[in-house]
């Protein structure tokens, strides 16, 4: 048995690029053409495959290395059916042809069928796979091999790799997911029945928009994975409101539209910063907490086509005029359609203000991988009891859905509480 060094091949007009995923380790048996890592450049990520079969005897390389044509990644034991003769040069001369790019070309339902996987109990992972989302999803060709063996529908994983790369433990953690609300001791629930309305009067067919499809996917899943209470409180905030009022022209003349909106992420962050969990996500396990040092807050934006959740980033250190500004611009972007997916991502907590339109409270649903959501209904003039007189207070209504699995429900009320607080004196946001 001879040792072997499995090098980078001809990776064409590229230099200097960086491994984002080491997938096999020490003592691994890989075959020829298995992928060995990830590399990513400006334009897309390709998988280096082993040249020769073996088992690895040493990596040589880590994620956020930075390669070229020969370097070395990894060394084999080659076995018996490895092609020892193989020189590095002749590695080194096979072309980028042998690597695939990331941007698959969609391809029909039927040209590439999943694999049946017998370890994989039914229901499968997904019905069946939008060849148009997956094709779009932000992962190497090895994620996507993978995911397609296992039937898995990328365009419904979300990515927790950097730039919301899915990795291939993404996509065991949806299969893993599917397993437990599918298998048994899961969900069983029988299908919806099949209804020919027009039976009952006349009757029209309207499409989905696009973003109904994916925002009812996504909403689906996390009611049905995770388990929700909705704590209801109110906040005081008549002087807030007077405040707010007082400064709304000083703020409008420069084209800035003061809304409750901005306190409130101001009096969130706050209240995130006293309570951690709900600054947090589980891991892909379910066994660990991953506690988040910034703090991003998406808002639910109702735009002609649906809901977005735009991300204002760094919350707790922006002032409330820029954040007021930044939340005009996002509503304007939401409802132009030019919203990026990055917009979009990398939230701590969202807010869900439905408080410009009515209702008194409402349940929303957890922004997964977040776990928590804040709703606001349409604040009220209400008797409030002082301890001698009823006085009319201005009171806002607060619909905090959490994820019952990180915070219990003591927390829950403890977080609403302290919001009214902040809220009923954000001189307190101050301290
Ligand atoms: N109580 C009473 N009035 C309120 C209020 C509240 N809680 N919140 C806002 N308002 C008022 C505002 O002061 C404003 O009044 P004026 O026009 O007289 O100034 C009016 O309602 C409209 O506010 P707005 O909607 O323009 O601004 P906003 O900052 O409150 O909200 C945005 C911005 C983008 C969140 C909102 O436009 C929106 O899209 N909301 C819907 C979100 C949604 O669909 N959620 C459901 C998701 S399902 O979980």
């Amino acid at each position: 048995m001879s040792e072997i060094t499995l090098i980078v091949p001809d990776i064409g007009d590229f230099d200097d690029v960086e491994i984002i995923e080491v997938l096999v380790s020490e003592g691994d048996s890989v075959a020829v053409e298995d992928s060995l890592v990830t590399l990513e450049t400006d334009k897309a990520t390709m998988d280096i495959p082993a040249s020769d079969a073996g088992t690895i005897t040493s990596m040589l390389v880590k994620v956020g290395d930075r390669v070229n044509k020969g370097d070395a990644i990894a060394k084999i034991a080659a076995s018996d059916s490895a092609t020892p003769e193989a020189t590095n040069e002749d590695q080194a001369s096979s072309t980028t042809d042998e690597i695939q790019e990331v941007a698959e070309k969609p391809k029909p339902a039927d040209a590439v069928p999943p694999k049946p996987v017998p370890t994989v109990p039914r229901p499968s992972p997904t019905a069946s796979i939008d060849e148009i989302s997956f094709s779009k999803a932000h992962a190497s060709p090895s994620v996507r091999k993978f995911a397609r063996e296992l039937g898995v529908d990328l365009g419904q994983v979300t990515g927790s790799g950097r730039k919301g790369r899915i990795t291939q433990e993404d996509v065991k953690g949806f299969v893993k997911q599917a397993m437990c609300s599918g298998g048994a001791g899961g969900l069983q629930v029988a299908p919806m029945p099949e209804v020919d309305f027009s039976a009952f009067g006349k009757v029209e067919t309207q499409p989905l928009s696009k973003i109904n499809k994916l925002t009812g996917q996504f909403l689906h899943r996390n009611w049905v994975n995770i388990p929700h209470v909705t704590q209801f409180d109110e906040a005081n905030i008549t002087e807030l409101e007077k405040f707010r009022k007082s400064m709304v022209p000083e703020y409008n003349e420069q084209g800035i539209k003061l809304t409750l909106l901005a306190f409130l992420m101001k009096a969130v962050v706050s209240a995130m910063k006293k309570f951690p969990r709900f600054n947090s996500s589980l891991d892909i396990t379910g066994e660990n907490l991953i506690l988040k040092h910034y703090f991003h807050i998406g808002i639910a934006v109702d735009t002609p086509d649906g809901l977005v959740v735009p991300v204002v980033r760094d919350v707790d250190r922006k002032s409330l005029i820029d954040i007021a500004a930044e939340l005009g611009e996002i509503s304007v972007k939401a409802r132009e359609k030019k919203l990026k997916p990055t917009d979009m991502q990398g939230g701590c907590m969202s807010i869900s203000s439905l408080g410009g339109i009515g209702g008194t409270a409402f349940t929303p649903i957890v922004n997964a991988p977040e776990v928590a959501i804040l709703g606001v209904s349409r604040s009220v003039i209400k008797p409030v009891w002082n301890g001698e007189d009823f006085e009319p207070q201005m009171m806002l209504p607060l619909s905090l859905s959490y994820d019952h699995r990180v915070i219990d429900g003591a927390d829950g009320a403890r977080f609403t509480s302290y919001l009214a607080s902040v809220l009923s004196d954000t001189r307190r946001l101050l301290l």
